[in-house]
């Protein structure tokens, strides 16, 4: 298409690889156990995401799918989308279905920009190359297949077009609250003044309404992080019994913290490579954090890290928000 291009990385398969077996092995030879929930996304585990999305449980895409439909042209002027050609930087597009009603908009409204989406997977960067300029076909877009600050950087090698950075889907929540402050500073160094974030939060609410949708009945959740063992199996060797293992989710409502774990179900020894672990009888091994936040938490993590917070766009129940911030 003549209206796009794709950049990639300079890591290669090689890398990853050693990089996914050594986070793995530091992770279980801690105490307590831990693993990274970033590398739940094999192609299995995209597709158990898919379904947790479409779970009735699962409210937070509903809510900000609904945000971004409802409140387009309210996003469009925070982001200053009419006042000077930009860059539409998506951290971790994904296949863009909530930021493709956004460009759909701006296009169909003339505003001038290149949509940038970042993925760390090829295969969906072609794929939204693909899809999007079907869907859009005057859409500019420079695909870059790769991680997001190595991938930042390159965006402004190629433009130095004002920048505004989407960070949908409460992304930022699978980080601790001290590593969401890193990233949001790390972020605010790679920007210029006047770039705009664009960032979902899930907010605190009913407790109940919070567990369930990582608690689901159907157990999809249970198996999104079960199949991270299958991962491991498949592409590392090892010798994980996924029936020796069950997922047990927490909810704080005081921190926000929602935690996943897998609990071993006995004694076991299991092998990765050529090392072995031990696992105790109940043991947990820490999986995931999905944090929730307060509106109040969102200002004071935007000032922290050096931003101006200029807005937050809620859905109609309240339960999602994504929160402009301005360099
Ligand atoms: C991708 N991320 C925002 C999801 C979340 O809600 O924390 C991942 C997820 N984990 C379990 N269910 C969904």
């Amino acid at each position: 298409n003549r209206n796009t291009t794709t950049a990639t990385s300079s890591l290669t398969d090689y890398d990853t690889h050693h990089k996914f077996k050594s986070e793995i092995l530091n992770g279980l030879n801690e105490e307590p156990k831990h693993l990274l929930s970033k590398y739940f996304y094999d192609k299995k585990g995209d597709e158990l995401f898919q379904q947790i999305m479409n779970m009735p449980e699962y409210y937070l895409t509903d809510c900000e799918l609904e945000i971004f439909t409802r409140k387009k042209n309210e996003i469009a002027k925070a982001i200053r989308a009419f006042d000077e050609p930009f860059d539409l930087v998506e951290l971790g597009a994904g296949d863009a279905t909530k930021s493709s009603y956004l460009l759909e908009y701006l296009v169909a409204q003339n505003a001038d920009f290149t949509y940038m989406p970042i993925d760390i997977s090829a295969n969906i960067i072609s794929v939204l190359d693909e899809n999007l300029t079907l869907k859009i076909p005057e859409l500019q877009m420079t695909g870059l297949n790769g991680e997001y600050f190595e991938m930042l950087d390159k965006a402004n090698e190629i433009s130095s077009r004002r920048k505004v950075i989407l960070f949908l889907g409460g992304n930022i929540g699978n980080m601790e609250i001290e590593e969401a402050y890193e990233f949001c500073n790390a972020l605010k160094s790679k920007l210029n003044p006047n770039d705009i974030l664009l960032i979902g939060f899930d907010l605190k609410k009913n407790p109940h309404t919070i567990l369930a949708a990582y608690n689901d009945k159907a157990g999809i959740t249970s198996s999104f992080n079960l199949n991270l063992l299958t991962r491991i199996n498949e592409e590392l060797e090892a010798d994980f019994n996924i029936d020796h293992f069950s997922h047990y989710q927490t909810y704080d409502p005081l921190s926000g913290a929602c935690r996943s774990y897998l609990i071993s179900l006995e004694d076991q020894k299991v092998h990765i490579d050529d090392q072995e672990i031990s696992f105790k009888a109940d043991e947990a091994v820490y999986m995931e954090i999905s944090h929730k936040y307060s509106e109040k938490e969102i200002d004071i993590m935007a000032r922290k890290t050096g931003f101006k917070p200029l807005k937050q766009i809620s859905d109609t129940k309240g339960w999602f928000v994504d929160a402009i911030w301005k360099v």
